[in-house]
């Protein structure tokens, strides 16, 4: 096992003990060996552990609020330490957002905050945006992109009314569309007709990236 593998547990460890200091202590550790980026993804595979547990009644809902809470902090610790791009370059607008309803922004507002580092003009609408209000957005920055957040099966289908409605005033064509969320899957993408689908977060960079054809940031 490497070093960076033990850290990759102390993570994942730290983050489902749900204690604040614990994972900003394993985030301390893992730095000197792991990109931010990882550490930000390793996270995120314990903030979906907890949600597991939370569905199997091993964990309560004041533990699911004491991770995110503490997955925030980690984010913000690392903010600092993500890759910066585009120097010299402007990349595109993007619009992104947690969907109408949906209230989760945790993996939302990783996906904003490394699409800013990599170098986009990031517009972060925050959560339960209303449908239109993505489609305003991207008319008033000129976007190319739009990314959308559900994590819950009942707001998923308002990512296909963003789409509808981008269809309907003729943006489609130059404005890409990215879903994510812990429900949405390549084929559920595929469904809706978006473009592209983000499994994580350095997923989601690259796949902006590539769907706007710019450049990858090393990461
Ligand atoms: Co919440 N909740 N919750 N919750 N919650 C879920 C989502 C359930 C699955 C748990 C369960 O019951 N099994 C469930 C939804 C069931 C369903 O599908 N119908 C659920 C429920 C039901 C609810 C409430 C209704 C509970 C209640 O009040 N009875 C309520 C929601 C109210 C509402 O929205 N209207 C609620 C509330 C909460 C909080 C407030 C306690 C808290 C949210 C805090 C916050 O976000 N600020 C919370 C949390 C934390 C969860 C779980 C445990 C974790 C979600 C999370 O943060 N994951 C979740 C369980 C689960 O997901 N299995 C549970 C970690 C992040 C990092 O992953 O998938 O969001 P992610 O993001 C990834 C990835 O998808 C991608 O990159 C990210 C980073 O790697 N990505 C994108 C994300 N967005 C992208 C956009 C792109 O364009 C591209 C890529």
């Amino acid at each position: 096992m490497t070093t960076a593998d033990i850290a990759k547990m102390g993570l994942y460890d730290a983050l489902l003990s749900v204690k604040k200091d614990r994972v900003l202590a394993a985030v301390e550790k893992a730095r000197t060996v792991m990109r931010p980026t990882e550490i930000i993804d390793a996270l995120a595979v314990g903030m979906q552990e907890v949600g597991v547990r939370f569905e199997r009644g091993k964990m309560f809902l004041p533990h699911v609020i004491s991770a995110a809470d503490a997955m925030n902090a980690a984010v913000a610790v690392l903010e600092k330490d993500l890759p910066r791009g585009g120097a010299g370059k402007k990349l595109p607008a993007v619009v992104i957002g947690t969907i109408e309803g949906d209230v989760h922004d945790i993996g939302k507002t990783i996906v904003s905050t490394m699409l800013q580092c990599a170098g986009y003009d990031v517009h972060d609408l925050g959560r339960d945006v209303p449908s239109r209000a993505f489609l305003d957005t991207v008319k008033q920055h000129d976007a190319r992109l739009v990314g959308m957040s559900a994590l819950m099966t009942t707001t998923m289908r308002n990512q296909m009314e963003v789409i509808g409605l981008l269809t309907e005033e003729g943006l489609r064509p130059q404005v890409k569309v990215m879903v994510g969320g812990a429900p949405a899957t390549q084929a559920w993408a595929d469904k809706i007709g978006a473009d592209g689908y983000g499994e994580n977060a350095s997923i989601a960079v690259r796949k902006a990236n590539e769907l706007l054809q710019v450049g990858e940031v090393a990461q």
